[in-house]
């Protein structure tokens, strides 16, 4: 599993632009940052989503009588606590790459819900998916738009992934940020107060600490932006000037030019048709599509 992380990252610095995994932003420091950036105003993500499951939670719960609730990527899992109130689980796996928000938010809702068996999982979903109970039905969530921080490449290799892991009676659930205003999705990712700057710088902090980089902070500006073409926010680093960076884990050396950009995550934002298309390819399809009052965020049940 590191082996994994180490390869992609090496790829990824290599690549044109270059490139950090996104894993790298949930450790320990980077989960409580992005539970601070779910609390800001302009972060309208989550939510949007509460809105959509405290209507839909009942209807979800009677399409897919899921037994077993596994959410990828679950973090605090603030929202799955509308799942669990309405779902009448047996089981809940939590499943993510930050152990400790992980047990934390695991043993907060075993205590708030003493029926339900909590079964967390430390992993990565685009690695681990094998260490999935197979107990049904299932409901495999995928919350907060996480499936956006993939490319469509590898959307479409998670999407496949999860298509042969669902059985008949299984069914996914999947929260996507929809297109819209450029100004209000810029808003989101720029705030004033810098702690989204601070959750993206962590990333650097990460990879110093874990593979030994030398990535220095002063050299770089954060800079989030909207790609036009890719519909996706752009979220990273530019270099202010030409310097090295080590990476002796991976004996790597790395030239950035002055003005280069360093890409630390993409935010993809979707359309319904478009993400209909990408189901599609995968051998799955939408059973329903919510969003909410203002169009600002969907949840898709497939199967
Ligand atoms: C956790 C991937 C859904 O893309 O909005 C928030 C991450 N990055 N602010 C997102 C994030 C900067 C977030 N996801």
């Amino acid at each position: 599993m590191r082996s994994d992380l180490f390869e992609a990252t090496r790829r990824s610095l290599q690549r044109e632009p270059k490139e950090l995994p996104p894993v790298w932003l949930y450790d320990e420091r980077g989960s409580l940052l992005y539970e601070a950036i779910t609390r800001l105003p302009d972060y309208y993500l989550p939510r949007r989503e509460a809105e959509i499951l405290a209507v839909h939670a009942g209807s979800i719960a009677a399409q897919t009588e899921a037994r077993t609730l596994i959410e990828l990527g679950s973090g605090s899992a603030r929202n799955t606590r509308f799942l669990l109130d309405a779902l009448g689980l047996e089981r809940f796996v939590p499943f993510d790459v930050s152990e400790r928000m992980l047990l934390e938010s695991a043993g907060a809702i075993a205590e708030a819900y003493p029926e339900v068996s909590v079964e967390p999982i430390v992993g990565n979903f685009e690695h681990d998916l094998a260490a999935l109970p197979t107990d049904g039905p299932r409901l495999i969530a995928l919350l907060g738009s996480t499936i956006g921080n993939l490319d469509p490449q590898h959307r479409a290799e998670l999407l496949r992934l999860l298509a042969q892991e669902l059985r008949e009676d299984d069914a996914l659930l999947l929260g996507l940020d929809l297109v819209k205003d450029v100004a209000r999705l810029e808003a989101a990712y720029h705030d004033r107060t810098g702690v989204t700057e601070a959750f993206v710088r962590n990333a650097l902090t990460a990879v110093n600490r874990e593979l030994g980089a030398t990535f220095d902070q002063r050299q770089f500006v954060y800079e989030p932006g909207w790609d036009l073409e890719h519909e996706w926010m752009d979220i990273g680093l530019r270099a202010l000037g030409p310097h090295v960076v080590a990476v002796p884990e991976l004996k790597l050396q790395i030239a950035f030019e002055r003005g280069e950009r360093l890409r630390v995550e993409i935010s993809s934002k979707f359309r319904r048709d478009a993400f209909e298309t990408e189901l599609d390819r995968a051998a799955l399809s939408a059973r329903s599509w919510w969003t909410d009052r203002l169009g600002d965020f969907a949840v898709a049940v497939a199967s």
